[in-house]
């Protein structure tokens, strides 16, 4: 798609920049959700190296799917083939962008599973300046809304200036332990924050700034609550392996694919550049 019809419009571009947050509506054609949805499906019932099974409890599954482009050819096309990347280098202004990862999250109704409040930055890996600006593309594959899961988004609390310790998704406490700050209680003083989420249709997407707040509830609805998540770079990131990281994303970056040390810059064929000029 030539870069003049991406659906990125000036508005949506200024309000990720204030709030840290945007949804972008028709991201993606019904064409393309209709071949991710099987993909996304084969992902969870064949779980890979990097996938998380991290329900909790209720009678719905919560499952969480990494590096699937690495494994399957649909999640592939999403990336080189699709105008995702585009969208991200033109919502954040950068001529150039690169994948770090895929990540699915898929709530099947009647779950338990909440997913904590949490700001990503330091579950990744990664340093370097552009590692506080990684933008995360989250494309819904089925209508959402707030009884199915809809991630909720502190508006503005990108530019708080901390860095917060990682919450696990699974409630294991694998994360505890870290002599880092906590992220105060949002749930209990929700009137104190703009809190934003928006009901989506398949193909929309919410894009997310890496030090943006951000959690879901549980899938009470009856339908199914899948969302692909995109971690996108603009700029150099080096590997940091520190301990209170996602251990996952610590293997497939030191030990996956494309296999790195600590310092070296995030590159290779498992982490692809795609080039705009924008
Ligand atoms: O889908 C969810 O429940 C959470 C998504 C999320 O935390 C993310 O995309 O960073």
């Amino acid at each position: 798609m030539p870069a003049d019809n991406l659906p990125v419009t000036d508005q949506n571009r200024a309000d990720y920049e204030k709030d840290g947050v945007v949804c972008v509506r028709n991201a993606l054609s019904m064409d393309w959700v209709e071949k991710l949805r099987p993909a996304a499906d084969w992902i969870q019932q064949n779980p890979g190296p990097y996938d998380l099974d991290l329900t909790t409890g209720g009678e719905g599954q919560f499952f969480g799917g990494q590096y699937m482009w690495l494994r399957r050819e649909e999640f592939r096309e999403l990336i080189f083939d699709s105008p995702l990347a585009e969208i991200v280098a033109k919502l954040v202004g950068a001529d150039s962008v690169q994948l770090f990862y895929d990540f699915i999250l898929t709530k099947e109704p009647g779950g338990s599973n909440k997913t904590p409040w949490h700001q990503d930055r330091l579950y990744y890996p990664l340093s370097g300046a552009a590692a506080d600006h990684i933008c995360s593309t989250w494309i819904a594959l089925d209508p959402v809304s707030i009884d199915s899961g809809a991630v909720e988004y502190i508006a503005g609390s990108h530019k708080w200036g901390k860095a917060y310790v990682p919450e696990s998704f699974s409630d294991d406490g694998k994360f505890d332990g870290h002599d880092i700050e906590k992220l105060p209680d949002i749930d209990n003083h929700r009137d104190e924050y703009d809190i934003k989420y928006w009901d989506m249709e398949p193909g929309d997407i919410v894009a997310h700034h890496v030090m943006g707040v951000h959690g879901a509830p549980e899938n009470t609805a009856t339908v199914r609550r899948r969302g692909i998540a995109i971690r996108w770079i603009s700029g150099e990131v080096f590997f940091d392996p520190r301990p209170e990281t996602q251990p996952l994303l610590r293997d497939a970056v030191g030990n996956g694919p494309t296999p790195h040390q600590a310092g070296d810059r995030l590159g290779g064929e498992a982490y692809p550049i795609f080039k705009f000029g924008n």
